[in-house]
Formats: structure tokens, C-alpha cells, sequence
């Protein structure tokens, strides 16, 4: 049995922050060895061995998960709130787990509220419902929710069938937290254009029912500090990558990611492919090394795109191969963070090409993480991140064209032009780490209640 970080934005961010303030995480417990270590109240300390904060296990059944998690979530909001034109389907039998599964939550948080001013902080795109049921049985509590991806416009929004019941459930909220302003701005559009509420732009709130919710762009980030400082074992862990790989003397570029279509992780692949025809004096000199973790593989398009994936490497692999060298490298597992970290710390370019992404943590961990050397990160404009990391090489990776020629670009900029650029990105991330994305949400909420 072995005790696995998800590979997951959210997870990324909220567990750094459990750490060093406490509290209770309540969350649904899937994997198969969850229910052996928690106490005859589903609970258990967390990390194993340095208990810092409470994790609280909420258990659904096979049917709950599969029509709550895997289908609303992730086969209906998911691709509902991404531009990928990947078309969303909406099943009522989901949508009665997915209300089911909102519900026991409510339960286990609810249990949980000490007897005064309790503080809820929900996450995501699962829990659209919880506020609203919450505050129900326990108005006095102050409940946020932050919402990790995209919001879309109205009129992409207005094609969920229970468009009505998700808004009321998330108007429950005090505060509703989006990364960007462009977020906000397209939440506070749908309530106006699809409900009955008063919007109001210059509070930037929605009041129904004398009920006002505020809505705010909180850009969330990363632990700076810890991704900046290399430990000691971590040179050796490089030479080890560098010789099992033979990285000695290439210029090496990497690609960091769950494996999802909304990451253009196809769109990389295509742009290397051009990338070595248009520059073939970087043929034997160039590699690409993709760390890629499987993710929500019972859904048939995470399924197919896996498998296209692989298919790809292969194609592309074999029309440029020379001698033992192949342009592309994919290893197809999950890495702890400790073992991400020496490819970040060796790689000569970060390649970050998300058709959309609410923010994208794996440009800001590249950033914080790089050292103080000549790297570049080429980062997809459709990512929240590319709004504070403006001096990261921008792309469209919709234009296989213009990527090639970023990737050109970005290895032929000068050292001493990289050194500067991420400098200057390392200094964006470090001011604004996840500490103060979460002081920031708490002082809101707190200035909120005093008014
Ligand atoms: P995600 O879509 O999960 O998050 P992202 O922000 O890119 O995406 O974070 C991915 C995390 O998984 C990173 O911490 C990365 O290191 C890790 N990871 C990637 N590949 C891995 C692998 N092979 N093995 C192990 N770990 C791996 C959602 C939104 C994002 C938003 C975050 C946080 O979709 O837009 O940035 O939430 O709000």
C-alpha cells in the first residue's frame, strides 16, 4: 500500500495550506486502500506521520461516483466550462448522483461546524449545490467556494439543462472566487442574463433574495519557497535522469501534465513534429521528455485520447529517429512531487500548451522551480497563468505553425534574455505565492463580514 499525492491542480493547492494552518479537509475517499486507514469516524491525520490537518473521508458508492464524479462533473461541467470543443453531456441519472453525492457532503460538513461563526471553504466544480445546502441548516456560517477552471459565457452556460438549480446552489456562497477577472466578469453576465437577481457592477456582487454574493478574482498559485530549494540528493537525481535518458549535451524541453484534452498535449506533439522538419539541424540535438499522469480513464475521451496520444509519440518518433535518438520521450505514469522536481530543475524549456486552463500550476512550479539559469517556458495565452507570467513566450496552440516557431524561438533566445524573463516570472510567483492567494480569500471574506 502506498500513500499517493493526486496528480491534481487543486490538491497541489489546498494541501500546502492545510499544512500550515490546520483544520479539516473533508473529501471524498475512491482509492482502494482509503477506508483501512481512517478511524471509526472516517477520519485520519495527514500527511501519515507529521499529522498536520484532519482529512475527513465521505464515502460514495460505485453508482454515485460514476454519475456524480465521472459523469456530471467530468463529462458534463468539465467540458461545458473549457473551450475545447469537446461537446458536454448532461444524463439525468448523473445529474440525480451528482445532487445525492452534494448532499452527503452537506451531511459530513455539516456535523463537523463548532457551535460559532464556522468557516466553509468548498472547492470546485463538484460542489455546486453544497453552499446553498449548507447554508440551509446553518445560515451563521460564512461559505466560500473557489472555482478552479474557466467560467464561460452565457450563452455556453445556457445550454445546461439544470443551469437554475447550479446558480442557486452557488448564490448559497458569501463569496465565489474565480483566478481571473475575465471569470468573474462571465458569472456575474450568466446570473444576470439567466436568473432572477439584482447584479451589482460596482460591488461586483449578485443580491437574491436580500442574499448578496460577492464575486472576486483570487489568481491562485504556488509554494514558492519549497519548489525553489533544491535538496541536497536532488544533483545526483539529475545525473541519474540525465545518463538513464542520455540528456547529456541535448537541449532538453519538457511537458508536465495530466492527461487531458483540455492540456494540447496533442497540439505539442504536432508543433515538435514541424518544429524538426522546418529545423532539421536540431535533429539528434533536441528532446522532449513528456511526464504525463493518467486521469479519469473510465471516461471513453480520456480513454481514446490516451491511446491517440501514445499513437502520436509513436508516429513522430519513428519519421525522425536517427540512430538511438528519438525526438520524443513519454513516460506515461504518476510522479511524486519530489521526483517532478529534477525535471524541472534540468530541463532547458517548460511547454505548457492548455487549449484553456483556468490557471495551469505547472508553468508557475516550472518558474519557481528552474533555478537560477537560462530556461524558457512557452505557455499557452488560453491559460489563467499567461496574464501574470507575460514574460513567458506565448502561444496559440491552436496554430501548430506558430508553435513550431515559438519552440524555435525559445531555444535560440539569448541566455542572458531567458536569465532576465524568468527571473522576473520567479519574482511574480514568489510575491504571489499560494500563502497569500488564501490570506487574500480570508481577509476578503472577513472585510465582507464586517461591512
Ligand atoms: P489541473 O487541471 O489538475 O487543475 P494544473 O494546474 O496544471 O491542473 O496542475 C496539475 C498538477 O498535477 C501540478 O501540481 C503537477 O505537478 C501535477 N502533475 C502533472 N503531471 C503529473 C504527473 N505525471 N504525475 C504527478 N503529478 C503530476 C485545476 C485547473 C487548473 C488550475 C488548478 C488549480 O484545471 O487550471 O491551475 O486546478 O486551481
Amino acid at each position: 500500500m502506498r500513500c499517493v499525492r493526486p496528480a491534481s491542480g487543486v490538491v497541489a493547492a489546498i494541501d500546502p495550506i492545510l499544512r500550515a494552518c490546520g483544520g479539516m479537509w473533508i473529501a471524498h475517499g475512491g482509492a482502494n486502500a482509503d477506508r483501512k486507514f481512517v478511524n471509526s469516524r472516517s477520519k485520519l491525520g495527514v500527511p501519515p506521520g507529521d499529522e498536520r490537518y484532519i482529512l475527513k473521508r465521505v464515502w460514495l458508492t460505485k453508482e454515485e461516483e460514476a454519475g456524480y464524479y465521472y459523469g456530471f462533473s467530468n463529462e458534463g461541467l468539465w467540458p461545458l466550462c473549457h473551450v475545447t470543443h469537446t461537446r458536454p453531456a448532461f444524463r439525468e441519472s448523473d445529474w440525480r448522483m451528482y445532487r445525492r453525492a452534494n448532499e452527503k457532503f452537506a451531511d459530513a460538513v455539516v456535523e463537523e461546524l463548532p457551535a460559532r461563526a464556522p468557516f466553509v471553504f468548498i472547492q470546485d466544480y463538484h460542489f455546486t449545490l453544497l453552499p446553498r445546502l449548507i447554508k440551509e441548516r446553518r445560515p451563521d456560517a460564512t461559505v466560500a467556494l473557489f472555482w478552479h477552471i474557466p467560467w464561460p459565457n452565457p450563452e455556453v452556460f445556457a445550454i445546461c439543462p439544470y443551469q437554475h438549480e447550479i446558480l442557486d446552489g452557488m448564490l448559497g456562497c458569501d463569496l465565489v472566487g474565480f483566478h481571473v477577472q475575465y471569470h468573474c466578469n462571465n458569472f456575474l453576465d450568466t446570473a444576470n442574463r439567466l436568473i432572477e437577481c439584482r447584479v451589482d457592477t460596482e460591488r461586483f456582487s449578485v443580491v437574491q433574495a436580500q442574499k448578496e454574493t460577492f464575486v472576486r478574482a483570487f489568481p491562485i498559485s504556488v509554494d514558492a519557497d519549497l519548489l525553489g530549494g533544491l535538496p541536497p540528493e536532488a544533483g545526483s537525481e539529475i545525473e541519474r535522469i540525465r545518463r538513464e535518458f542520455a540528456l547529456e549535451g541535448k537541449i532538453v524541453a519538457i511537458g508536465v501534465d495530466r492527461i487531458d484534452y483540455t492540456k494540447g498535449i496533442k497540439e505539442r506533439f504536432l508543433a515538435i513534429d514541424r518544429f524538426l522538419e522546418k529545423c532539421p539541424e536540431y535533429r539528434g540535438r533536441f528532446v522532449f521528455m513528456q511526464l504525463g499522469a493518467p486521469s479519469r480513464t473510465h471516461i471513453k475521451s480520456y480513454h481514446d485520447l490516451s491511446a491517440e496520444i501514445d499513437e502520436l509519440v509513436h508516429k513522430i518518433n519513428w519519421k525522425h529517429s536517427e540512430d538511438s535518438w528519438s525526438p520524443i520521450i513519454y513516460q506515461r505514469r504518476h510522479f511524486t512531487p519530489e521526483e517532478i522536481r529534477p525535471y524541472y530543475a534540468l530541463a532547458d524549456l517548460c511547454v505548457v500548451s492548455s487549449l484553456h486552463d483556468g490557471m495551469n500550476l505547472v508553468a508557475k512550479e516550472f518558474v519557481a522551480a528552474a533555478g537560477d539559469r537560462p530556461a524558457a517556458l512557452i505557455l499557452s495565452r488560453f491559460t489563467g497563468a499567461a496574464r501574470e507570467l507575460a514574460d513567458a513566450v506565448l502561444v496559440n496552440p491552436y496554430s501548430i505553425e506558430e508553435f513550431a516557431g515559438a519552440i524555435r524561438a525559445a531555444i535560440e533566445m539569448p541566455d542572458e534574455e531567458k536569465r532576465k524573463r524568468l527571473e522576473n516570472m520567479r519574482a511574480t510567483v514568489a510575491d504571489n505565492n499560494v500563502y497569500r492567494w488564501a490570506a487574500n480569500i480570508i481577509t476578503e471574506l472577513t472585510a465582507l463580514k464586517k461591512e
